[in-house]
């Protein structure tokens, strides 16, 4: 079961849930922690509380695909895990090193060290949802979208469901300084999250999650890439451990767990391109890509 948010035709903010034969009906909380509150409050489970609706309801005349859909979480807070796959890891290598393919560096450390790499990501202004526009940084020539699995926590940690994410990453910049991080990762529109959160009780095995990454130039696919979260060097409690670890989280954070997906070294994002970031079971974040800043990116090459 997969709850959404979308804009309805009086342009009001509308949470929903989407059966697994993608039939559309409306909740009556207003969003999805209020959902989760309320499940917690008659001592049922989110997709117990659901259920019920459900069972009481009809499914609204319009087909998923023609609604205008909303980030599924306004998250208060973005964090995201660094180099849980190898193939971020060999991705860090190559262009921390100038492109030696073989080279070794903190990234192998961090990689097999007991703990991860967790970073701040964003915050609810700087990350945007389905259909909206992520932006390119002017100061940079080598972007790349990060197709991650999100795992939406509460303030305890629990992990309360799944949801995917884009961690837009500058890969010039953090591979000319690591202390450049931040920069590398945070600007507006720089987070997408959505189509939908994957309600965490009606996963098996969050191990077992395709992803697959698609980039578009001129409506012709130009990149396509897939992964397996059973890639993942990692525990997801580990990540959120350490998340949690001395730390204040808040209701409804998201923790991105990681890219396994890197396009061609010789590929960066443009301004028009579109990215589609599948997961299974969760749908498609699809966004297009914009160079809000054009006349300091001319000057900057
Ligand atoms: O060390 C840089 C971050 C790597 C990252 O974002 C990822 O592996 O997804
Ligand atoms: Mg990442």
């Amino acid at each position: 079961m997969r709850i959404i948010r979308y804009q309805n035709d009086q342009a009001k903010p509308t949470l929903a849930a989407v059966s697994d034969d993608d039939n559309v009906y409306i909740l009556p909380q207003t969003d999805f922690l209020a959902l989760v509150a309320e499940a917690e409050e008659q001592g049922m489970t989110p997709l117990a509380l659901v259920k019920e609706v459900l069972a009481a309801s009809n499914p609204i005349n319009h087909s998923l695909k023609d609604l205008n859909l909303l980030v599924p979480i306004e998250a208060p807070e973005v964090w995201a895990s660094g180099v849980t796959y190898e193939r971020s890891r060999n991705a860090r290598n190559y262009e921390a090193t100038g492109g030696k393919l073989d080279a070794t560096t903190f990234y192998d450390k961090v990689y097999d060290a007991v703990r991860p790499e967790i970073f701040f990501k964003s915050t609810a202004a700087r990350t945007v949802g389905p259909g909206q526009e992520v932006n390119l940084r002017s100061d940079s020539n080598w972007q790349i979208p990060e197709p991650e699995l999100g795992l939406v926590i509460d303030g305890r940690g629990n992990i309360i469901g799944y949801t995917a994410g884009n961690d837009m990453s500058c890969r010039d910049i953090e591979g000319e300084n690591p202390l450049y991080l931040p920069q590398a990762k945070m600007w507006a529109n720089s987070c997408s999250i959505g189509p939908a959160i994957l309600l965490a009780e009606a996963v098996d095995d969050p191990y077992g999650f395709t992803i697959t990454c698609r980039i578009y130039r001129n409506d012709e696919l130009a990149v396509e890439g897939h992964a397996s979260t059973g890639q993942l060097k990692r525990k997801f409690d580990e990540l959120v451990s350490f998340l949690l670890h001395d730390n204040k989280i808040f209701d409804g954070t998201v923790l991105l767990t990681g890219t396994c997906i890197v396009p061609p070294n010789d590929f960066t994002l443009l301004d028009g391109d579109r990215i589609e970031i599948e997961i299974s079971g969760i749908g498609v974040l699809s966004n297009k890509v914009v160079l809000p800043n054009k006349a300091a990116s001319a000057l900057h090459k």
